[in-house]
């Protein structure tokens, strides 16, 4: 029998009894009623909402390593999982759009702009990380790799503060110094801010749940996962400002932010020494007018057509490192192909 891929209802079908799960451990320990219904609120609000492309990679890559559909067992693990990655997703932005003083997320306004919210917003952050642990610990206690899973997450989360403390460092609001920007810190960056969680842990977390993480197989999954989230996140830079808000479900904050982005470092490597002193004097600046002329000037640089010459080439030699993986411990390539099918020319 083949593969057979979730569906986001199905996915989020599974999220009431992972929160059942959740509030009944604050139950135990007497949070008072009123505070269990603001950590529901919490959990639903930056939990729930997203594509959830992260969590449902989790029972999609089981069920292609299987080659089956999923039994309802299975299923429930692989979706669980799928939550705690997207828990640990929900606990980086909610604390990711404080330091980046955004103000919308997924449509709506980012959870500390909410009314009450504010800077509680923080322990939020907080308690959607040991959420992860809790569900760990009830479904997986008694599974053969438990610690690995545990690792994992520590080693996953560590990987992401070290991005997010690069990205962070890169970008100071009060100095702007584009001789800071360079590619190879941009690489740094996003590997580590995003690809690891996004794209190594859903996989990771499958070979575990199988008990096929071998050495090898979780090799050959980081060689190839790593180069497909930082083109990921280079679509994000792109998105940033040349996507829509609509489709994004966010406003673009990184030039105002003064983002060492994929934009700007390719806007220095063709600038001419004018272009130059446009930037000098527009970028990384909390202000409309100048945010417009550092936009103005991308256009004028082409950036968008350069994107999507990255973007095929990319593609063509992550297609080849498909092509080439060794499936004798148990790992498929089909695994990989979905993933780059999901995001290829993606506009949200
Ligand atoms: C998002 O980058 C960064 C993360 C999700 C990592 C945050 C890590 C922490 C340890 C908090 P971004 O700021 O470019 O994303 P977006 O454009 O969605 O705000
Ligand atoms: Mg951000
Ligand atoms: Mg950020
Ligand atoms: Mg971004």
């Amino acid at each position: 029998m083949a593969p057979q891929k979730t569906t986001l209802a199905e996915f989020e079908a599974i999220f009431p009894k992972l929160e059942e799960l959740l509030v009944d451990e604050a139950k135990g320990i007497n949070l008072p009623p009123k505070y269990l219904e603001w950590y529901k609120q919490s959990l639903e609000t930056n939990a729930v909402g997203g594509k959830c492309n992260r969590g449902m990679s989790v029972p999609d890559s089981l069920s292609v390593l299987l080659d089956r559909p999923l039994t309802s067992d299975e299923y429930f693990h692989a979706a669980a999982l799928g939550w705690m990655t997207e828990l640990l997703q929900a606990f980086f932005l909610v604390s990711d759009d404080i330091m980046d003083s955004s103000i919308t997320r997924r449509g709506k306004p980012c959870w500390y702009r909410q009314e009450g919210v504010g800077m509680i917003a923080i322990n939020d952050a907080f308690m959607l990380e040991s959420a992860i642990y809790q569900l760990l610990k009830k479904l997986f206690r008694t599974h053969p790799r438990y610690v690995d899973f545990l690792e994992l997450f520590h080693e996953t989360s560590y990987q992401t503060e070290c991005g997010q403390l690069c990205d962070l460092l890169t970008a100071p609001e009060d100095v702007v110094n584009l001789d800071n920007f360079s590619l190879d810190k941009y690489s740094f960056i996003v590997i580590y801010k995003t690809a690891y969680y996004s794209f190594y842990l859903p996989v990771a977390l499958a070979l575990l749940q199988l008990d096929i993480a071998t050495p090898k197989n979780l090799k050959t999954a980081e060689d190839i996962l790593i180069p497909l989230g930082e083109y990921f996140q280079v679509q994000d830079d792109y998105l940033d400002n040349f996507g829509l808000p609509e489709h994004i479900g966010k406003i673009g904050t990184d030039i105002m932010d003064n983002k060492c982005s994929w934009l700007v470092n390719k806007a220095l490597a063709i600038v001419t020494p004018e272009q130059r002193q446009v930037l000098e004097d527009n970028y990384g600046r909390k202000d409309k007018t100048k945010e417009a002329a550092v936009k103005k000037l991308y256009n004028e640089l082409g950036l968008e057509k350069i994107y999507q010459d990255y973007e095929e080439k990319r593609v063509g030699e992550i297609r080849e490192m498909i092509a080439r993986i060794d499936e004798s411990e148990g790992l498929k390539k089909e695994v990989f192909e979905e993933f780059l099918s999901k995001i290829y020319k993606r506009s949200k």
